[in-house]
């Protein structure tokens, strides 16, 4: 089972004009409001490694108008680095932003709520460091708690939270598999897909030799916690020239996934330059991921 490109790819690449999306456009939060895809995208320019995130918004997941400027951008000490790696998830009216704060001194998760995707409201950082990245909130609470993903390399770890911002009970549930594409490390994708199966995750692994691919896996729906199958196999590798060949040479990484009618749509950073589509009809991912 392989998620499979839409023909029209990459669907958003650099602007030489914009000086901040210059470089690179790739890394990308998903939220949907009824038949709209909105993404919140990853970009950074010629001059520095400081990376911005812009807003671009679909009515058929495929193409995309954008804003000439960042939508979120640097604003606190522990992101002077910058602000990397959104992954989106509407809980009540809100969307919350997960993000990779980047400072000197530390990889760390920061959040920002937003209703609108150009007014955020910062929470500050909700996952200290020194290193912890790939983090995604479940869609709904689970036994009464909010949960999400997280990452302290090498492996998946989940949280737990009454209030969204203050989060504990930390669980390791994923660790790389020696031998295999995911040898070297995993994190998360987007936050998860609900289905009447288990949770279906999509993340990413690295191998040693440093190449990233999707794989899937599914959870227990009331116990996250529990790995009820993993297969074996990545659903996405690098193969086309802009997969290969970019910023960081290699790479397929999602951060979030829409669902449009029957199909889900994994958006994902080609070698950290370009954005992409890849898709797959929801009822061969869930067969995929529960048996495969
Ligand atoms: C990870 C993150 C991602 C990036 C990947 C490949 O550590 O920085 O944003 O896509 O490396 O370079």
């Amino acid at each position: 089972m392989k998620l499979e490109r839409y023909p029209g790819n990459p669907i958003l690449a650099p602007i030489p004009e914009h000086e901040w999306e210059s470089r690179t456009v790739f890394n990308c939060g998903v939220a949907q409001l009824g038949d709209v895809v909105v993404l919140i995208y990853r970009a950074q320019g010629a001059a520095n490694d400081v990376s911005r995130l812009g807003f671009a918004v679909s009515t058929d997941g495929f193409h995309f108008g954008r804003l000439d400027r960042p939508v979120f951008e640097p604003g606190h000490e522990t992101e002077t680095k910058g602000v990397e790696d959104p992954r989106l998830t509407k809980i009540g009216d809100d969307f919350h932003m997960l993000y990779t704060a980047w400072s000197p001194d530390a990889i760390q998760v920061a959040m920002a709520t937003t209703r609108d995707f150009f007014t955020w409201r910062r929470h500050g950082i909700v996952l200290p460091g020194p290193d912890n990245k790939d983090a995604a909130i479940f869609p709904e609470k689970v036994g009464g708690r909010y949960v999400l993903f997280h990452r302290i390399p090498p492996a998946i770890w989940l949280a737990y939270s009454d209030d969204l911002i203050h989060w504990g009970d930390y669980r390791k549930i994923m660790d790389p598999r020696p031998g295999n594409w995911d040898d070297l490390k995993i994190g998360a994708g987007g936050p998860p897909l609900r289905t009447d199966q288990g949770w279906l995750v999509i993340y990413h692994g690295v191998s040693t030799d440093k190449v990233y691919r999707l794989g899937v896996a599914l959870l227990d729906l009331e116990d996250p916690a529990r790995v009820l199958n993993w297969p074996g196999d990545c659903v996405l590798q690098p193969e086309e020239p802009w997969e290969i060949e970019g910023d960081v040479p290699n790479v397929v990484f999602t951060c979030g996934t829409a669902e449009v009618g029957d199909r889900y749509f994994v958006y994902y950073g080609g070698a950290d330059k370009v954005i992409a589509v890849a898709t797959a009809k929801k009822a061969d991912l869930v067969r995929f991921a529960a048996r495969g």
